[in-house]
């Protein structure tokens, strides 16, 4: 190949990768898989490598980060990066809303911009003729750091902007690290015996500000775009709602919940609708920031010290707290494992009152230096369960207590085991503990397991205590007249569960599997066994290299597997199961399903189905579910209320069915 023709093709290569990284980051709607992506990126690396004369500083490749500085250059913001005032109520919104029409002299109805409130570090990234040459941290406002190398190892930041650039642009944004890439950082971090962060705030911002670049390049950061600073050479849109467009136009990432809204009331109503979703989005948000759109009206209203007038923050409940442990207690779960627990001093957090935290193991105890009497700093994320997030040290009470592993299980008294290198300690008495006994049993009868419908958490601690029920297998042996012989269990409904036990009977053989509880088989592993092996004889007889050929299967799940069938016991139970009636159909190979190598993807409410039961038996009929449209999926069903999910798949010309259409398409296929 000439010369001329490899720059050619590294400037095709660069081009498509930009553009795939514009509709993955900003558009949310990549038209190519990661694999695909990674071989173009991996072809780029390598015509460069052989013509190292054509790496250029804004090429995809060169966001590897760069030698460590001494520290970190000072950059002057000619416009100042403004803070935020913060409001928690309502009333204050309204008397926010209220000022800005005295201040605009007018009683019209003030229009909006409504943005989520990602709760990261503010920077400003600086672009020249559409290539960025310096990003810098708000720092105090008027004086930030330079941390130009930091930023350009985000992936998401466009080192080149799209389109026509202005001569000089500053964008505003907020770099933050999402919940499931703070999971992983800590989790990393602890394998290592670093120090873990104690919010994805804090991880943020010792990533960001790391002389070092290329370990920021190794942390999951990103970035929503909020504002501009400096723009010359172009004439700035007439709103707010207006600048975010053009922003993304660009290729930068604003964020997919900005809307305009007319009037204070649509913006509490904005704040609830966010508030409700919080818990649901991949990365923390702490409130909401509303900004009056107009930059006209912006301009009049101006700002006072370092907060502008037009702009305010309405934050949500703190999702962390301070609070005292009172106690540590250990929980026995079904594998043994036991989890020390924190009772708490109870506290709200996040809108929701605390009084546990799980303290996960004793390392993690050790590593956060954790006593009894500790005054300690609460979080809730997501759905999770709270966590101590660190030990207030400065506060600690002279007579705080150890935490130690009881050398008995709480609950059945047998010795308690911890294995060399391994985190969690285990109560050994596998057979005879009835905590133990109770979780598999719960387990068991859970509702995507057997689902026996009416055997809850009370009737189980009954049924074990009493010594009815030792095994899962017991279940199938229980009569009327011991359960009416149970508390607040009447005739009626003695016969109701003996009813619902016996449809149990019927299920499937993915469903029997996760019901077993074997270690680490979730339903996902659960139905890949099942489609696999076909048969449970099949299954039992596997070997742990038979088993790693199944989808998913590493090493360590195989060997929970084979130990769990070798274990006689279990063979025992199972043995039991079958002869007392539980059966399931046979399995259809995975390419003799009707629906197999089908994709489908659900959006709104089904009329007479749940999302989860429609999921089962697509599966069941060889197809697969997906959570977003893209060019491979097969049809989309529509409930009521679709989400934007519909919108795509018009867009990209996938079939849509209605509610009706899919009962008659199972009914058709099943
Ligand atoms: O998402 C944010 N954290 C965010 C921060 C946002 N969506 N908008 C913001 N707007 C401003 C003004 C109105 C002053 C331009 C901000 C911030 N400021 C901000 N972030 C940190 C300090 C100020």
């Amino acid at each position: 190949m000439s010369s001329k023709s490899v720059q050619k093709e590294i400037e095709k290569l660069r081009e498509q990768i930009d553009e795939h990284n514009y509709r993955y980051y900003v558009l949310d709607d990549p038209i190519i898989s990661d694999a695909e992506y990674d071989a173009l990126f991996l072809q780029l690396k390598k015509l460069e490598a052989a013509h190292p004369e054509f790496v250029t500083p804004d090429s995809p490749t060169q966001r590897i980060g760069a030698a460590p500085l001494k520290k970190f250059a000072e950059v002057q913001h000619a416009i100042p990066m403004l803070s935020l005032d913060n409001a928690f109520t309502d009333e204050d919104i309204r008397a926010f809303d209220q000022r800005i029409r005295d201040r605009l002299k007018t009683s019209a109805t003030i229009e909006y911009c409504c943005e989520p409130k990602l709760d990261g570090l503010a920077v400003s990234i600086r672009y020249e003729k559409g290539h960025l040459v310096q990003a810098a941290t708000r720092g105090d406002g008027a004086t930030g750091e330079d941390v130009t190398e930091n930023i350009k190892t985000i992936r998401m930041v466009p080192l080149k902007l799209r389109g026509e650039a202005p001569r000089i642009v500053e964008v505003r944004g907020e770099v933050y690290i999402p919940l499931k890439g703070f999971e992983r950082l800590n989790a990393q971090a602890e394998k290592k015996g670093e120090k873990i962060f104690a919010n994805p705030r804090n991880a943020a911002a010792g990533s960001l500000r790391q002389l070092d670049s290329r370990i920021t390049a190794s942390r999951p950061l990103e970035i929503f775009c909020y504002g501009v600073g400096v723009v010359e050479g172009m004439k700035l849109p007439a709103t707010q709602r207006g600048i975010l467009q053009w922003l993304a136009e660009m290729g930068l990432r604003v964020s997919a919940f900005v809307e305009a809204v007319k009037g204070v009331e649509q913006c509490l109503d904005y704040y609830r609708r966010m508030g409700e979703q919080r818990d649901k989005l991949p990365f923390e948000i702490d409130g909401v920031v509303y900004k009056v759109n107009s930059l006209a009206e912006q301009e009049k209203l101006g700002f006072v010290t370092r907060a502008p007038r037009w702009a305010i923050a309405h934050k949500f409940p703190a999702q962390e707290a301070t609070t005292t442990i009172e106690a540590v207690e250990f929980q026995v779960g079904r594998t043994g494992a036991l989890t020390p627990v924190a009772r708490l001093k109870p506290v709200h957090v996040g809108g929701v009152t605390v009084s546990n935290a799980t303290l996960h193991n004793m390392d993690e105890i050790k590593r956060k230096d954790i006593h009894i009497g500790d005054i300690v700093m609460v979080r809730r994320a997501g759905d999770v369960i709270p966590e101590i997030a660190s030990v207030v040290k400065a506060r600690r009470p002279h007579d705080v207590k150890k935490i130690v592993l009881p050398k008995h299980c709480p609950v059945c008294h047998s010795l308690v085991e911890q294995v060399e290198g391994e985190a969690v300690a285990r109560c050994t008495g596998e057979l005879v503990c009835p905590a133990q006994r109770k979780e598999i049993i719960r387990h068991f009868a859970s509702r995507r397991a057997m689902d026996i419908e009416g055997l809850g958490d009370k009737l189980v601690d009954q049924l074990v205590d009493e010594r009815l029920v030792a095994s899962v297998a017991d279940i199938y042996h229980l009569t009327q007249e011991q359960l009416e012989n149970l508390e607040r269990m009447g005739e009626k409904s003695a016969q109701n569960l003996l009813e619902q036990i016996e449809k149990s009977k019927s299920t499937t053989l993915a469903r029997f599997l996760y019901a077993l509880g074997i270690r680490e088989v979730g339903e996902a592993t659960a139905k890949q066994l099942a489609l696999h092996f076909r048969t449970l004889p099949a299954l039992q007889a596997a070997s742990e290299e038979a088993l790693q050929s199944v989808p998913d299967i590493g090493p360590v799940v195989a060997q929970h597997i084979a130990n769990f069938f070798r274990e006689a016991h279990n063979r025992e139970v199972i043995h039991k199961l079958i002869k007392a009636g539980v059966h399931w159909p046979a399995v259809k190979a995975a390419e003799n399903l009707s629906l197999a190598g089908k994709t489908f993807v659900l959006t709104g409410t089904l009329r007479d189905m749940t999302r989860e039961e429609a999921k089962e038996r697509l599966e069941k009929l060889g197809a697969k579910v997906a959570g977003s449209v893209s060019s491979k999926t097969s049809y989309v069903v529509v409930g009521v209320d679709p989400g934007s999910k519909l919108d795509k798949a018009r867009e990209l010309g996938v079939e849509v069915i209605g509610d009706e259409e899919f009962h008659r398409f199972l009914k058709k296929y099943e």
